[in-house]
This record gives structure tokens, C-alpha cells and sequence, in this order.
């Protein structure tokens, strides 16, 4: 594979883009004319708490963490129309990716990026106080219209956390992939290797999975310590797939 292929980045278009129908503006400003770099995966996504809860894994327990996981499952702008509900998932490919998509998305807090890189996609965004049942302000969400891999080995995380392989062309996969010989059914938080009724089915014999699942699925089907969680794999192989309107 030639080497400019060689990196790719996460991208999330998240509900706020979507509400104040920014989608087009922030597509634009990542086209492959303007990034040098190319798609190479695409989905819209109802976001899970699980699924969300497995991205923002590194900011569990912060004082923010509760109202970023409603901002990014779009509970927050659709709160009457959970169908509404989604973000755009998108890979970029190329030379760099990962840090230019970070300069042209701009800095995290978007009051931040409007003083210092004007412009920057984020510069569009807004800071929302969050307030408890009784009204107190709590806390700020920053509504930052997207999300972008701060270093190459999270986009590697990420982009196995919400992309299975086959929804990214063969050819433009960089992430070892292996062919599952078994099924894996999940239910309840546990594994199965044979259907349980209610079970959800992620792998199947021949299916094209991710090297790096299929190994954490062994391991914890046979009750050895792997290196993420049952969630962590099942998330992906779920997404869209039952409906969690909470
Ligand atoms: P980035 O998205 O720029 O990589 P992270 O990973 O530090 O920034 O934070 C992830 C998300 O968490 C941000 N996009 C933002 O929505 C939210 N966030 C981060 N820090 C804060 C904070 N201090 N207060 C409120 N929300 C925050």
C-alpha cells in the first residue's frame, strides 16, 4: 500500500452539526480538495450509551462526563425526537490525517477557538451551561459540532470502536482483519458461542472482523483476562442494531 495511505482518522459529526444543519458546512471544509485527503468510511449512527460511554471511556467520572454522554447520543438537541438522533461517523485517509483534521477542526472549547484559529470549524460552536433537576447551574457543555483522533493510536481505537471492517473498502483498510471460524453471541454483558434466546448475534463463521476483537473474544470466552472489555468489543458489532430509546 503506498505510504500515504498509511494513516486514518475519526471523525464525528455530532447532533449539534446535525440540529443547526451545519453537516454541509463542516463536509465541505473537510472535502478531499481541501484535507488533500481521502473518505474511506462513512455511516450515520444511533449513538448507544454504550457505544458512548466506550468512546468517552478516558473521561468517566469527570464532573462533564454525564452531560457529554447525552450531548453525543443527541439526547440533548432531540430530547422529544429520539429518532433524530444520530451523528455522522466518518474515516479520513492519508498523509497526516490525524493532525489535519485536528487543525481544521481547531481547539476543543469553542470560545478558545474563536480567539485563537478563527475560522477552525469549532469556531462555530457553542458553550451550554448544565443545570441539575432543580435548575443550578452545574457545569458547561461544550458543543463543538465535531469530533476528531487526538493522536494516531486513538484513531486506531476509535476507528474500530465504530467501523467494522467491511464498512470501509478493502483496499483502504489499514487495521489487521482476520476471518471469525466461530459465532459469538452477546447477551446480558456475557459472551456465547452457541445462540442464547434474546442474544444478539455480532460474529458469525466467515465474517471479516477485526484482528484485535476476535482475539479479545477468544480470550474472554475461555475467562482470561483480555485486553478490553466484552462491551468494548460487542458495542460495534451493535450498532443500529436495537433500538435504545432511553
Ligand atoms: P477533543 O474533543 O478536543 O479531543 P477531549 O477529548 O479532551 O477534547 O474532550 C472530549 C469532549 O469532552 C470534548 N469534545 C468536549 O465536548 C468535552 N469536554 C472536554 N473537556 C471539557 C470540560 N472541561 N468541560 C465540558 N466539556 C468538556
Amino acid at each position: 500500500m503506498d505510504k500515504e495511505f498509511t494513516e486514518q482518522t475519526l471523525v464525528l459529526i455530532k447532533p449539534d452539526a446535525l440540529k443547526n444543519s451545519l453537516t454541509g458546512y463542516v463536509l465541505s471544509q473537510l472535502s478531499e480538495f481541501h484535507t488533500g485527503l481521502r473518505f474511506s468510511g462513512a455511516k450515520i449512527v444511533h449513538v448507544s450509551r454504550m457505544l458512548a460511554e466506550e468512546h468517552y471511556a478516558e473521561h468517566r467520572g469527570k464532573a462533564f462526563f454525564p452531560a457529554l454522554i447525552e450531548f453525543i447520543m443527541g439526547r440533548s438537541h432531540y430530547p422529544d425526537d429520539p429518532w433524530k438522533r444520530r451523528i455522522i461517523a466518518l474515516v479520513f485517509q492519508g498523509k497526516d490525517a490525524v493532525q489535519k483534521i485536528r487543525d481544521i477542526s481547531g481547539p476543543t472549547n469553542p470560545y478558545v477557538a474563536r480567539e485563537q484559529r478563527p475560522g477552525c470549524i469549532r469556531a462555530l460552536g457553542a458553550i451550554v451551561p448544565v443545570k441539575d433537576a432543580a435548575g443550578n447551574v452545574i457545569g458547561d457543555r461544550m458543543d463543538n459540532l465535531i469530533h476528531a483522533s487526538a493522536t494516531v493510536s486513538e484513531a486506531e481505537r476509535e476507528i474500530t470502536l465504530w467501523f467494522k471492517p467491511n464498512d470501509i473498502p478493502p483496499l483502504m483498510r489499514i487495521f489487521p482483519t482476520e476471518v471469525s471460524s466461530e459465532h459469538y453471541y452477546f447477551k446480558d454483558k456475557k459472551l456465547y458461542t452457541n445462540y442464547e434466546a434474546g442474544s444478539s448475534c455480532l460474529v458469525a463463521p466467515g465474517d471479516v472482523v477485526w484482528k484485535t476483537d476476535l482475539d479479545a473474544l477468544s480470550l474472554l470466552q475461555q475467562g482470561k483476562p483480555a485486553p478490553c472489555s466484552i462491551e468494548a468489543v460487542a458495542v460495534k458489532y451493535l450498532i443500529n442494531n436495537i433500538p435504545e430509546y432511553d
